[in-house]
């Protein structure tokens, strides 16, 4: 924490100086400042395979199509004589998003930060993507990029990007909120430029985690699947089984045990029930939650902690990874209990708004000036009574 502090602490002073330094040390990436910024859409199209574009168009429109529908629309209420009052959702003005591209460049995470930034009507948008030594941007980086109409990339990664976002630097304007996984690092720089009230941050990403509650062992294949699959993250996710079927639980054990070093860890719970197993999912919170056969399916309606909720053998995590639509970066580490993941809400603040004419209701008057009088606050009283002379004055006139 002290040298995450020092980094913001040292980019906020010294701006670019500082942020190339901490590039070269950690990153082993020596940069000109002007190699820092990046427009995509200021160099020829990007060329890839066909069936990657398609791929990557593919999971665009689908993450699009969803968040276009969920985006928030607001609500006016005409809350009687003479009072209009509204939740206004308006996006942030100016958001930066950190997309992994470290051991996995995580391509998918860029359309799961940025088409629900879009979507909710962020002004603009700067993507930060740490630099790869010896190499520039890849040409899939770059269609990505293209085809989401990105104009301001930074090439800067972990707390250094974060601090570069929040506080800007010479040739890049400050940004108000800051989205996307992240490291441990990159997650607490976000956490303590929120805590100075430099930026907001989405919620918080960690390492990933499943929990599938399966019993049948005709669906063994797929509980191991979606198991490896977010296991295979990195040595920090948790993957867990949650079954009472001790036949497959011995199954997966025996699985479990022969991960390729670098993976994360894949437990098994044994419950006698099924409702033992709602209970300690719901507790747990994790990021992503299976159910996988008919009597786990039918405990759907049961769940609510989890990050995302996939139902059926056919919902493994890897297709809302990717292309089902909702975004993947998701509550993790028990946080599911209060938060959820990242959607166009995530880019907006609520403004309320109240609109009063001058037929606004009397006793409502009436009761905000008796409020103010148990409350002993004589001057929100009388600027209440103002008003209430207003009209009085405005009735004996007509
Ligand atoms: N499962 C990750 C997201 C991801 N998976 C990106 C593949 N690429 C979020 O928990
Ligand atoms: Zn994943």
């Amino acid at each position: 924490m002290a040298d995450i502090a020092g980094i913001l602490d040292a980019v906020k002073a010294e701006g670019m100086s500082a942020a190339l330094r901490y590039t070269e040390a950690y990153d082993g990436v020596s940069m000109k400042p002007e190699e820092v910024f990046f427009d995509p859409l200021s160099v020829p199209a990007a060329r890839v395979a066909a069936d990657v574009q398609e791929a990557i168009d593919r999971a665009i429109d689908q993450v699009r199509r969803f968040h276009k529908a969920v985006a928030p629309r607001g609500t006016v209420l005409s809350a009687g004589s003479g009072l209009e009052v509204e939740e206004r959702w308006i996006p942030f003005r100016r958001v930066g998003l950190y997309v992994p591209n470290g051991q996995f460049p995580l391509v998918s995470s860029l359309i799961m930060t940025a088409v629900p930034a879009m979507e909710a009507g962020v002004g603009a948008i700067v993507v930060a993507l740490a630099p790869r030594p010896r190499a520039g941007l890849g040409a899939v980086w770059l269609y990505a990029l293209q085809r989401l109409g990105i104009r301001e990339v930074v090439r800067l990664g972990g707390a250094q990007a974060i601090a570069a976002l929040g506080y800007g630097l010479e040739g890049l304007d400050p940004v108000d909120f800051i989205a996307g996984p992240g490291n441990r690092y990159v997650t607490e720089a976000k956490m303590e430029l929120e805590r100075r009230g430099v930026v907001g941050v989405d919620g918080y990403a960690g390492p990933s985690e499943v929990l599938l509650i399966a019993n049948d062992l005709e669906w063994a294949d797929a509980v191991w699947a979606d198991l490896a699959a977010q296991a295979e993250h990195d040595q920090m996710a948790r993957a867990e089984l949650v079954t009472t079927n001790s036949e497959l639980a011995r199954w997966v054990e025996r699985r479990a045990a022969n991960l390729p070093p670098g993976m994360g860890t894949i437990t098994v719970t044994i419950v006698a029930s099924l409702a033992e197993a709602v209970d300690w999912a719901n507790q747990r919170a994790p990021e992503h939650l299976g159910l996988m056969g008919e009597d786990a399916e039918a405990l759907a309606s049961s769940i609510f902690t989890a990050g995302a909720l996939f139902i059926g053998p056919m919902a493994g995590q890897a297709l809302g990874d990717y292309v089902a639509g909702p975004s993947h970066v998701l509550p993790t580490g028990g946080r599911g209990r209060f938060q959820s993941g990242l959607t166009t809400r995530s880019f907006c603040r609520r403004m309320s708004v109240i609109r009063a004419a001058w037929s606004l209701d009397r006793d409502l008057l009436q009761a905000g000036m008796r409020l103010a009088e148990l409350e002993g606050l004589q001057a929100h009283r009388d600027s209440l009574a103002l008003r209430q002379q207003w009209q009085e004055a405005k009735n004996d006139g007509t």
